[in-house]
Order: C-alpha cells, then structure tokens, then sequence
C-alpha cells in the first residue's frame, strides 16, 4: 500500500486529494493546524474514528513553519509521495503578511525538502510543489508555458517563486524526485469564501435568497483562466507517477474576466445583470430576476459595487495557461469548463442560502459573515 502525506489537508485540493489517493487505495496522512475551532469540515466526510476502524486516513498536528515537526511526521509517516498543498495562498492578504506568507510558503518548502534530505528519504520519497500562474505576474508572453520567464507581483508570488526554484535545486542538486505544478486558478463548492469566484457565487446566493443586498468588489477587469480542482489534483497525482520528475503547466488554456464571471453566477442564480459606469463608479444592476429563483431581488437593484479597498498594490490582470506539454505527456485534459464550475457553485451555495433564509423565516438569528 502506498502512502502519502498531504499538507495543507484540510484547503480546497487536500481535500479533493485525499479523496482520490483513497480511491487509489493509499494510506493517506495529513498535517493540519491547531485551531480555536474544528477547521477539517472539507474532510470530516473521509474521516473514520481510528477507535472504532481501521482507518487509512490519518491527521497529524503540525505547521509549514515548524521543521521538528515537520521532520518528526515525515519520520513517522516514511511516506512514498509528499504533497505539498499547505500554504498561506491569498494573494491580497500575502499584502498583509508578507513575513509569515513568506516563511509559511517560500521556507516550508525548503523545511520538507530538508526533512527529505536529513532522514535519508531522497530515493524512497516523491515531492510535488504546489507553484502557481502568480509566478508569472506581469506576463512576459501568452499564453503562458513551461517555459515562459516569471515575475511575480505579490509577497505570495515571490515566495512561491523561491519554493519552485528550491525544488528545481533539490532535484538537480540531489537527485531527488521533485517537481513543481504550475497550476492557474482553480475552484469548487469548496473554494474559500474570500477568493473571487466563491465571493461571488456566495454573495449571489445570498442576495438572490435576501439574506444580502449588495456584493463589494475590486477589478473587475482581472482576467483569469479558471479550472475545477478535481480536475487538477488528478494531474497533481499523475505529476509524481511518471519515470523521471518534470514540472508542468496545469491550465484550461481560457480565459474570462471577473465581471464575465459575475454574469455567469448571476445567470445561474436566475438574474440577468447589467453594468453600468467605469472605475469605481461601476455598478451591477438587476435587469430582471426570477421570482422563484430569486424572490430576494427586484428589477432595478443595485446589487454590486466597486470597494477601492479590494483593488491591490499591484495586479496581475491577466493570465492564461498553455497545458499542452501535460496533454502530450501525460494525456491529461481537464473535463470541467468554467460554465459547469460556476454553475455547481452557484447551486450549492443557493443551498445553504435557502436553508438559511428557510431559518430566518422561522424566526431563528442566522448570521452569514460576509467574504472580506
Ligand atoms: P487553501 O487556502 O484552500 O488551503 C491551504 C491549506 O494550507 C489549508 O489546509 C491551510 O490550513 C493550510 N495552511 C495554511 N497555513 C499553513 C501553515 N502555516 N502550516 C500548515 N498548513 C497551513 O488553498 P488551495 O487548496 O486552493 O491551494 C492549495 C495549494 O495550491 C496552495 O499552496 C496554493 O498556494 C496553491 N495554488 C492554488 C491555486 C488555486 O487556484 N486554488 C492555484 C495555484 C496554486 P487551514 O485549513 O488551517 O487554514
Ligand atoms: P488570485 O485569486 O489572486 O488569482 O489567486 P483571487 O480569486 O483572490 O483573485 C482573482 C482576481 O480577482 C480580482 N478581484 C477580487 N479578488 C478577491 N479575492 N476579492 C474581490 O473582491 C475581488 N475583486 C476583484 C483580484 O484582484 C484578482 O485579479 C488565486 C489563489 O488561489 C492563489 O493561491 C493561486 O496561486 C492563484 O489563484 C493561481
């Protein structure tokens, strides 16, 4: 039986990993952080009480920013393959925190490389970096390959910058089986509530349920190439089973902008929506609404606004991948488009909405914390 060890478990890919390599048949161990309240709701689904089965899904406490740990757990787990998911990947807030995003990012890398290297792993142990299309920032070409240059614009960029080239470096230096995975934006149900598409589909949701009235954003103009994270943690799996390590780029080779997505939200929503004005003058206006879609809104309404504060110290406005190498090598193609995403998460997140709104109705205090 195989094993791996996921960081970053309990995030969106972990747990759409976790779930394929059990699938696969592996023993599956994850690191997740101590916290003030129970933070595994995208596995607790996959989790068996080790108590009462013999469980293949185990969860160690541990930290990107902790090595003793880190080495501890992988002398335990003696895992056959590393992913390394475990990150601080906001990009705004990387604005906020650019010291801990980058000892969390750039040096966690560099901490499970070394616990590789010390424990003598370098031959047992495959290593997947989890890079990323912020490497490329101000794009130098498009779309962007394999071999495209990088020039990040974030504290998150850059330190993900130094963990794609410590794994480069490891490998080359080591002989180490370590690649990274570029991969361009992806998203779920399980997407956290403060990237753009979840914010998005959330706030539809609940404006369509009126739970509220108006979603705040930054640039709209941003233009990204959006996949399905089941799609690409499969090439995450496939990435560590080939005969020798290569980074690859993990993309859906189109390209739409935020405004496009919040009209496809919308419209799944049951809300055809218009703009209006420029800059941040721009707004989002109901053009018509189903009433049984959407009881919470009414033509004419106002329902998004442009909040300077979202816009960030320096953008990447555009991105989009070329995957042909991962198609030609490895045959991977993504079976998702975003239409199918958004939809998906537009639906679930009406769900929880309706329940909530269901709950108001019956007089019970439901807060619904809005995606800062
Ligand atoms: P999420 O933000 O959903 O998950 C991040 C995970 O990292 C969470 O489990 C989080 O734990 C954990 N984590 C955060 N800080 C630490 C720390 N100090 N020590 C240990 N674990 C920590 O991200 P995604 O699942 O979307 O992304 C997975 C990886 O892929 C990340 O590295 C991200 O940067 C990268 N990436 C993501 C892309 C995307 O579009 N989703 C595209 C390209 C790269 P907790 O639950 O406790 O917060
Ligand atoms: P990104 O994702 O920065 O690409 O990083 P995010 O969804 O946060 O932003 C995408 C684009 O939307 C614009 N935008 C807003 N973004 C947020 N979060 N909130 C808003 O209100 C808003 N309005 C407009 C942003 O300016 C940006 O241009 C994600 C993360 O998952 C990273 O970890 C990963 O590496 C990259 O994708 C690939």
């Amino acid at each position: 039986m195989k094993r791996a060890l996921i960081t970053g478990i309990t995030g969106q890919d972990g747990s759409y990993l976790a779930e394929l390599l059990l699938e696969k048949g592996y023993e599956v161990h994850g690191i997740k952080r101590r916290a003030s309240l129970f933070n595994t709701a995208r596995v607790d689904h996959i989790y068996e009480d080790p108590h009462v089965a013999d469980s293949r899904f185990r969860l160690h406490y541990g930290d990107l920013t902790d090595s003793s740990n880190l080495t501890r757990i992988v002398h335990e787990v003696q895992p056959d393959e590393i992913y390394n998911l475990g990150a601080q990947s906001h990009v705004a807030v990387s604005f906020e925190s650019p010291e801990y995003t980058a000892d969390v990012d750039a040096l966690g890398s560099l901490r499970l490389l070394e616990a590789i290297r010390f424990l003598g792993l370098e031959d047992k142990t495959r290593y997947y970096q989890a890079s990323t299309s912020e490497l490329y920032g101000l794009v130098q070409e498009s779309p962007q390959t394999e071999r495209t240059p990088f020039y990040p614009r974030s504290p998150y960029g850059v330190a993900k910058l130094y963990a794609y080239w410590i794994t480069v470096n490891y490998r080359e230096s080591y002989g180490m089986y370590a690649c990274n995975g570029i991969l361009f934006n992806h998203e779920s149900p399980r997407r956290g509530e403060t990237f753009v598409t979840r914010k998005i589909t959330r706030g539809i949701a609940n404006i369509a349920c009126g739970l509220e009235k108006c979603l705040y954003m930054g640039n709209l103009d941003a233009m990204r190439d959006w996949g399905h994270a089941k799609d690409y943690v499969r090439m995450q799996w496939m990435m560590l089973q080939q005969e020798s390590p290569r980074d690859f780029v993990i993309a859906s080779g189109k390209q739409i902008s935020v405004r496009e997505f919040l009209l496809l939200a919308a419209n799944a929503a049951g809300i055809s929506l218009r703009f209006e004005g420029n800059g941040v003058e721009e707004i989002g206006i109901v053009a018509s609404a189903d009433p049984i879609f959407a009881p919470g809104v009414t033509t004419g309404e106002v329902i998004v606004r442009i909040d300077p504060k979202y816009f960030r110290p320096a953008e990447v406005e555009t991105l989009l991948g070329d995957a042909a190498l991962a198609k030609e090598e490895l045959g991977w193609e993504p079976e998702i488009s975003v239409e199918e995403m958004c939809t998906e998460m537009v639906q679930s997140d009406l769900q929880a909405a309706r329940q909530s709104a269901l709950l108001r109705e019956h007089g019970f205090d439901v807060a619904t914390p809005s995606s800062e």
